[in-house]
């Protein structure tokens, strides 16, 4: 079954805008789960079964439950103030963020800066670098040096769903992999 539009609405309610169904999210970006359904339903046709099938088959795993399933949250890419309890983690030597070739410029004059949402989304591989950025046009791939920055006193966190985040990269500490420079295919942005 294609729930492709309720899962996207989901997204958007459960890390931009909870306020569009007149939900709320608690401190720590908890939905309550009957509330949600009773009010995404109208307009996003939804009950328990579909919203359990989407979280276990969503792609990137966006969604959790808490222990008793009476409470959703989306797992990072918030750009509402929640606190999501993540968990501090020590980077790899390199990690690698995707953008579009049109923030470059502004990247290599103020370092990667989480704009809309709370952090800077980092990739553990190049590819899900490419496809992130491929979401901005002609992707551009930059190297973070995060061992490096890890050992100057800066946290990364990791996301359940294994996204690696940080408040901010200084210039200082990306390269551009021109080495890995080439068109790629996008993906949809939630
Ligand atoms: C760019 C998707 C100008 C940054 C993906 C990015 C990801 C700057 C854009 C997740 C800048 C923000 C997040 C600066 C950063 N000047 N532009 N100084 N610093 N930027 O969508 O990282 O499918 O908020 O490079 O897979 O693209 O939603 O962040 O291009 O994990 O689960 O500003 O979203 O996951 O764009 O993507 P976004 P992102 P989901």
């Amino acid at each position: 079954m294609n729930h492709t539009r309720t899962s996207r609405y989901l997204c958007r309610l459960l890390r931009h805008h909870p306020e569009a169904a007149g939900i709320t999210l608690d401190a720590h970006g908890w939905a309550d789960v009957e509330e949600l359904i009773a009010k995404v339903n109208p307009t996003h046709p939804l009950d328990r079964a579909l919203l359990e099938e989407i979280v276990r088959t969503d792609n990137k795993q966006r969604y959790s439950f808490n222990a008793d399933h009476s409470k959703i949250r989306a797992n990072q890419g918030h750009s509402i103030p929640v606190d999501v309890d993540l968990e501090e983690a020590e980077p790899p030597e390199i990690l690698w963020h995707g953008t579009g070739e049109k923030y470059v410029a502004s990247i290599e004059e103020k370092g990667l800066l989480p704009k809309s949402r709370l952090y800077v989304h980092l990739s553990g591989d190049t590819e899900t670098a490419r496809k992130v950025g491929a979401r901005h046009g002609r992707p551009v791939i930059f190297r973070v040096l995060s061992g490096e920055m890890a050992r100057a006193g800066y946290r990364f966190y990791r996301s359940v769903n294994g996204v690696w985040l940080i408040k901010a990269v200084p210039v200082q500490y990306l390269e551009i992999a021109h080495e890995l420079q080439n068109t790629g295919s996008g993906e949809a942005s939630l």
